[in-house]
């Protein structure tokens, strides 16, 4: 090759490198072009631990979902009372609770929901970095929890415990976290100003109301490393799964077997605060921190023996009905092949499981640091 020809293959190997593909990019990789998906991750984002960002990087976080929350809505057909982007991935999580959780593919469908989530801080707010996570094992404890930089007072942070309220006894619709402190509105923070419109529970009629969180430093004892270390001892996906989104509470209501995915829910939002929501939870800025925390898990998990576990999946396509028996032939297993979307989010890709599988190949392009 003569000298111009090598220039010019130096340059655009660096372009390449520096710039083309080097976030993310759902709309150019997903549809259609499965074989090429692969080794187009040349430059990954690297999604931190919390308090390892700098003020001005923790707040550049804060800042970007403030500004989704005023990016115009794309859901407004099925769900005309979300308001902006924000409320767009709030309320299909709404939408989709009863088909995501205690199933399969929970952690490949909120791999998808966080990542998109990410990407759209990138396009619409200009934020540069990756979703930061919350190892809550480093706060977990009684004497800890409510001081984790998470709930800092500052517009970098999450804003802390809102003011006590007393459950009414007679409310069957209150589960009652043991060691709850809160309920109110959360006062300071990024987020104090934040209008949550979407649920509670499945009610996407829209209720705007404040952000509230109940903290319980005495549940958060269930996210020390212990519990984690029990999670990531599983050899097989199944078990694993199980371990990690506590499915036998479901069986027992024992709050000591909600496991990690459920604990980090409820030691913010307690009985009374938005985190504990099962259907809207994402209300709650922080519980991106938590699912990006979980997802880790996975990726520490997968990471353990990564050959194997970047291919292997299962657990049941369907959740049992929440009160009774379990079903009758059991569910069915899921494979790589079990379809997930995000409704107008993700229209008109074609994803499956098997897509969320590496975070380094197909339409993601991440790692944990
Ligand atoms: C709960 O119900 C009982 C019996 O109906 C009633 O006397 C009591 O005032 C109620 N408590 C609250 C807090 O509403
Ligand atoms: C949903 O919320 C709206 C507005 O508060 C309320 O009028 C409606 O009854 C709720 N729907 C259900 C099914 O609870
Ligand atoms: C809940 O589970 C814990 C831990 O396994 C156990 O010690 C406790 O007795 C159980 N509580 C009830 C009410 O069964
Ligand atoms: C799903 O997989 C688990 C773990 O391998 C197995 O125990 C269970 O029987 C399977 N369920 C069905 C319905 O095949
Ligand atoms: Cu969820």
């Amino acid at each position: 090759m003569n000298k111009q020809l090598w220039i010019v293959a130096a340059l655009a190997l660096i372009v390449c490198a520096v710039g083309v593909f080097s976030k993310p990019n759902f709309e150019k990789i997903i549809p259609g072009t499965n074989q090429k998906w692969r080794n187009v991750c040349r430059k990954p984002v690297f999604r931190r631990e919390w308090r390892t960002l700098s003020y001005k990087e923790q707040k550049a976080y804060t800042d970007a979902i403030n500004c989704l929350s005023k990016r115009k809505t794309i859901t407004h057909a099925s769900t005309p009372a979300a308001r902006n982007r924000y409320d767009d991935f709030a309320g299909t999580h709404v939408r989709q609770t009863d088909g995501i959780h205690r199933v399969g593919h929970f952690l490949p469908w909120h791999r998808l929901m966080i990542s998109l989530f990410e990407e759209h801080l990138h396009a619409e707010c200009g934020y540069q970095g990756g979703i930061p996570y919350w190892d809550w094992s480093l706060d977990a404890g009684e004497s800890k929890y409510a001081k984790s930089p998470v709930f800092g007072p500052g517009k970098n942070a999450f804003g802390g415990n809102g003011d006590y309220l007393d459950l009414n006894p007679n409310d069957t619709t209150v589960f009652p976290i043991p060691g709850r402190t809160g309920g109110g509105c959360v006062k300071d923070g990024a987020f104090k100003d934040f209008v949550v419109t979407l649920g509670p529970g499945n009610n996407i009629t829209g209720n705007p109301r404040c952000l509230t969180r109940d903290l319980s430093p005495f549940l958060s004892e269930l996210l020390n490393k212990e519990e984690v270390d029990k999670v990531l001892s599983a050899t097989d996906y199944f078990t694993f799964d199980y371990r990690l989104q506590g499915m036998n509470f479901f069986n027992t209501f024992n709050v000591s077997d909600m496991g990690i995915h459920g604990a980090g829910h409820f030691a913010v939002g307690g009985s009374l605060g938005t985190m504990n929501n099962p259907y809207s939870s994402p209300c709650d800025p922080s519980f991106y921190l938590h699912h990006a925390q979980i997802d880790r898990i996975w990726w520490l998990w997968q990471k353990r023996e990564y050959k194997k576990r970047l291919h292997e999946v299962s657990g049941p396509e369907t959740a049992a009905p929440l009160f009774g028996p379990p079903p009758n032939p059991p569910a069915k297993n899921i494979t790589l092949d079990f379809p997930i979307h995000l409704n107008e989010l993700t229209s008109p890709w074609n994803i499956t499981v098997r897509d969320m599988m590496d975070t380094l190949g197909g339409p993601l392009c991440y790692v944990y640091l």
